[in-house]
C-alpha cells in the first residue's frame, strides 16, 4: 500500500513533537552550587547542562540553582544533601564538604601548594583519584575537578604585608579549617554563608574575606566593598563536579559515559576560563580601585610559618598518608 498523505503528516507531526518537547524519556535533573549567577562556577555548571543535553538529544538536562537555594542557602549542606540522595548534582568546592568528608581539607591546607603545576599534578594524579574513593564510599560521585583557584585575602583596614597585619582583623570565612588559620594568625574570624557575605562587607560587619581572583572575587564585584588585596596564595581550593551515588547508579552505561564525558569536558573549561580571568584579574581590580599587594617569597615564608599550626592541626585530622600523598606529588610537580 502507498504511504497516504494523512500518514506522512501524521508521521512528520509526530517528529515535530518530538524536536519540541525531546522523547518520553526526558528528564531534568537538578544541579546545586554556592556562588552566585555570574561566576566562572555557574559557567561551568551550565557548559555542562548544554554539553549533556546535546550528548542525550535533549533525554537530560541540567537545571542549574545558583547560591545554594537547594539547601535554604546553606552552602555545607549542599554536600550532605547529595550524599544521600536529596540532590542529583553539585558543584562546590573542598571546604565546603569538609564537615561532612574531613579528608576534603587536604586540597587546601595552607602553603600546600605554590603554582598550577603542582594542583594539576594532584588533581590529575594519583591524589585526585584517591580523594574520589574517599568521596565515593561516602555516596558522592566526583565526576571531574575544576578550580575555585588560589584564595587571597582582601579587607577594608590595610594592606596586608605580615602576619601581623592581620592581627585583629575580622574575617568571614567559609568553613573550619580556615577558622584556625585565621586563629593562627591572629584574626578574628567568623564563619559565614558566602551569600550573606557581601552585605557584611558592604555594612562593616566584617572587615575582610579570602576568595580566589577569577572565579569569585571579580564575577561577585567584591571589588565594590573592599579595598585591599594581598596575593598571599594561602589556600588552594578546587571545585567539583558531583553526582549522588544513587542516581548515577540509576544510569546505564552508555547514559554514565555521556554524563562523565559531559562533566570533563564542562571543568576543564571552566578551569580554562578561571585562570584566564584570574591572570588579567590584578590589573581589572587595580583599575576598579583596590590597592592590589603581591608579596615577595620571603613575606610568602612568614605567612607560611605563621599558619603552619593549623596545618599541623588539620594535617592530623585528614590523615599523615594522605598528606604525604600530596606533598610528594608536589614536590615531583
Ligand atoms: O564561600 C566561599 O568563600 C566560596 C564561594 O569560595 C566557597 O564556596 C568556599
Amino acid at each position: 500500500m502507498k504511504f497516504s498523505k494523512l500518514g506522512a503528516i501524521a508521521l512528520s507531526s509526530a517528529v515535530a513533537c518530538f524536536a519540541m518537547f525531546g522523547s518520553a524519556n526526558a528528564e531534568t535533573l537538578r544541579l546545586s552550587h554556592n556562588t552566585g549567577d555570574a561566576t566562572t562556577w555557574h559557567k561551568g555548571a551550565e557548559k555542562f547542562n548544554e554539553l549533556l543535553s546535546a550528548a542525550t538529544n535533549g533525554d537530560l538536562t541540567i537545571r542549574v540553582f545558583p547560591n545554594a537555594t537547594l539547601s535554604g542557602g546553606d552552602q555545607m549542606k549542599q554536600a550532605e544533601m547529595v550524599s544521600r540522595g536529596a540532590l542529583d548534582f553539585v558543584i562546590t568546592s573542598a571546604i565546603n564538604v569538609t564537615p561532612l568528608v574531613p579528608e576534603m581539607a587536604v586540597f587546601s591546607l595552607p602553603y600546600l601548594y605554590s603554582n598550577y603545576e603542582q594542583v594539576d599534578a594532584t588533581t590529575g594524579g594519583e591524589p585526585g583519584k584517591k580523594m574520589t574513593e574517599i568521596m565515593a564510599s561516602r555516596d558522592i560521585v566526583v565526576l571531574a575537578w575544576g578550580e575555585n583557584g588560589f584564595r587571597e585575602v582582601t579587607n577594608n583596614v590595610r594592606t596586608i604585608k605580615s602576619p601581623e597585619d592581620m592581627k585583629g582583623l575580622k574575617m568571614r570565612v567559609a568553613g573550619p579549617m580556615y577558622i584556625d588559620v585565621m586563629n593562627a594568625l591572629g584574626a578574628n574570624p567568623q564563619q559565614m554563608q558566602w551569600t550573606e557575605t557581601f552585605t557584611a562587607l558592604q555594612q562593616g560587619v566584617v572587615d575582610g574575606q579570602e576568595n580566589p581572583i577569577g572565579a569569585v572575587i571579580i564575577p561577585q564585584r567584591v571589588y565594590e566593598v573592599q579595598k585591599y588585596l594581598t596575593t598571599w596564595h594561602y589556600s588552594y581550593d578546587p571545585i567539583f563536579i558531583g553526582v549522588s551515588k544513587k542516581r548515577w547508579d540509576s544510569f546505564d552505561d552508555a547514559t554514565k559515559e555521556k554524563v562523565q564525558k559531559a562533566a570533563t569536558e564542562a571543568m576543564i573549561y571552566q578551569k580554562e576560563i578561571t585562570r584566564k580571568s584570574t591572570e588579567e584579574g590584578i590589573a581589572f581590580l587595580r583599575e576598579k580601585g583596590m590597592e592590589v599587594y603581591e608579596p615577595t617569597a620571603e613575606e610568602l615564608k612568614a605567612f607560611r610559618d605563621a599558619t603552619k599550626p593549623a596545618f599541623d592541626t588539620w594535617a592530623a585530622k585528614v590523615g599523615d598518608e594522605l598528606v604525604k600523598s600530596f606533598q610528594d606529588t608536589v614536590a615531583g610537580a
